[in-house]
């Protein structure tokens, strides 16, 4: 069971949290924010400020020993946006009824480079849960050493059950908007939940359309008209880079051979299975928004593409073809657990949305065994997962550093449409290879340096939070 929910957090917690960090260093240390936390109330902003709290939590040390980020105010400068753009989106549906959905783009900082972050289309998105995404974005655009700042849009649109040409329609209409925002130096949008080479084929179009100029100004793009070989398939094998350099840095097995559980079944969770099961690991779940497949010989991967990127079914359809499989609906966990969650495994990979591994997962997980977990989604696992999972020595990969792979690509894309050129599969995958090592290897040193060795959720908002803050500074208020 997959939801938006994060069942035990609560503002009492971060409000004690931010004071907690406040005391330690002895400054105003966001006191501004902790009054809007306390006005917070849509389940989106406490979303943003669940993120905003683990960072706050891992870089207490830092601003601590180094009073220049207290003196510039970095942390207050930091957590609000530059800038949040709403706006209504019209467009017209296949019946020819007039529907309103409403559209962002939260730029949130581009201290290090243009804005950059994808664009989700889920009836869940609001302002808060895109004022999250938007501040991991800038970490983790940190993290990658590219010059990218951070962002992220989208909309309450979903795309489920509407024909290629509603989603057209509603894609221009967004763009409408959207383009007055963007541009290949400004503001690069990208693909996310809901938002694949489909939608960013229309996206473009109509950007193009409107402004008369062939520019990269979005990534992720089919690759006939400027998208980067490579670019779908990036996150999920970034995901397995970082895990395979995670776990030579730690000194356990390699994942050849090993049994592997993955939740979802989009852009990322397809291609991080594509990439376990080319190492020889045998990846045996998958999951979407109504159940999970749990299929003990392995995932039949051509299959699972057939059913979720060419037909966009249900993951239940896995059983005419399966029915030996196992199929559990969401309704039958209830109660605090995952079914992804409940298989022994020695390396586990949540890729569906936030806040889909609780306590009572992290525990399971523990029971059986499980040696790392690498978070594929923004944010999957809530605080107190973390927690059981780092008390327990398991090698935990947050998403900031771990997902990384796709905006690396896309910010390969971004150089490659500035230059007119395009670089061969091989290139890329070379290149993300080394850059996800190069993540890794920093995150890990960041946290020896810290006094935190082993805890890469400290060590990734630490190196990432630093860059920006030294660019910060540099650049004055
Ligand atoms: P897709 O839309 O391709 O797939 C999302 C998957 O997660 C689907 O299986 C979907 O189920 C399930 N899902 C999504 N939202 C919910 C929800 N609120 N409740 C239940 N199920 C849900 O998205 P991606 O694979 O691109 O994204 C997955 C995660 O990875 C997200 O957290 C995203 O932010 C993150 N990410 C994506 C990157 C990218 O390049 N695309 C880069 C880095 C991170 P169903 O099929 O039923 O809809
Ligand atoms: O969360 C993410 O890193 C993405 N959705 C990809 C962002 C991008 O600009 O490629």
């Amino acid at each position: 069971m997959i939801t938006d929910l994060n069942q035990s957090f609560t503002l009492g917690s971060l409000e004690s949290k931010i004071k907690k960090v406040n005391k330690r260093v002895n400054v105003s240390l966001a006191q501004l924010q902790i009054q809007k936390f306390e006005k917070a109330s849509s389940e989106g902003d406490r979303i943003f400020f669940q993120a905003m709290e683990e960072v706050l939590d891992s870089i207490a040390p830092l601003i601590e020993s180094d009073e220049r980020y207290r003196r510039h105010a970095i942390v207050e400068r930091l957590t609000v946006p530059d800038r949040v753009f709403k706006f209504k989106v019209t467009w017209l549906d296949d019946a020819n009824n007039i529907q309103v959905n409403t559209g962002y783009r939260v730029q949130f900082n581009n201290s290090l480079g243009p804005y950059k972050g994808g664009i989700r289309f889920h009836p869940s998105v609001n302002e808060g849960i895109l004022k999250f995404l938007g501040f991991e974005q800038i970490l983790k655009n940190s993290l990658t050493g590219l010059p990218m700042g951070g962002a992220k849009g989208g909309s309450d649109f979903d795309p489920k059950g509407k024909s290629d040409f509603e989603v057209m329609k509603f894609c221009a209409a967004f763009m409408t908007e959207l383009h007055k925002h963007i541009g290949p130096r400004v503001d690069v949008p990208a693909g996310d939940i809901g938002v694949g080479a489909r939608e960013i084929g229309y996206l473009f179009g109509e950007y193009k359309k409107i402004t008369s100029t062939y520019d990269g100004v979005l990534t992720g793009k089919p690759f006939m008209f400027g998208g980067s070989l490579m670019r779908p398939e990036a996150t999920g094998y970034g995901v397995v880079y970082f895990t395979q350099a995670m776990l030579e840095q730690e000194n356990k097995e390699a994942l050849k051979g090993k049994v592997c559980t993955v939740s979802g079944a989009g852009n990322v969770a397809i291609h991080t299975i594509e990439k376990l099961q080319e190492l020889g690991a045998l990846v045996v779940t998958c999951s979407d928004s109504r159940g999970t497949i749990y299929d003990s010989r392995g995932v039949d991967l051509a299959l699972l593409k057939e059913l979720k990127l060419q037909k966009r079914v249900n993951l239940e359809e896995y059983l005419i073809t399966y029915p030996e499989a196992r199929y559990i609906p969401v309704e039958e966990y209830p109660e605090g657990g995952h079914a992804v969650w409940s298989i022994p495994c020695y390396a586990a990979f949540p890729c569906a949305t936030q806040n889909e591994l609780w306590e009572a997962d992290a525990k399971t997980l523990v029971a059986n065994g499980c040696v790392s977990v690498t978070e594929g989604a923004n944010m999957p696992s809530t605080p107190e997962a973390i927690k059981i999972l780092l008390d327990n020595k398991i090698c935990f990969a947050p998403a900031k550093a771990a997902n990384a792979g796709g905006v690396v690509v896309s910010s390969f894309e971004m150089s490659q449409n500035a230059v007119m050129t395009k670089w061969s599969f091989e290139k890329v995958d070379a290149k993300l290879k080394e850059t996800m090592r190069q993540i890794c290897k920093r995150v890990a040193l960041t946290a020896k340096d810290y006094g935190v060795e082993g805890n890469y959720v400290d060590g990734a908002n630490i190196a990432g939070f630093k860059k920006v803050a030294d660019a910060m500074i540099a650049e004055g208020i």
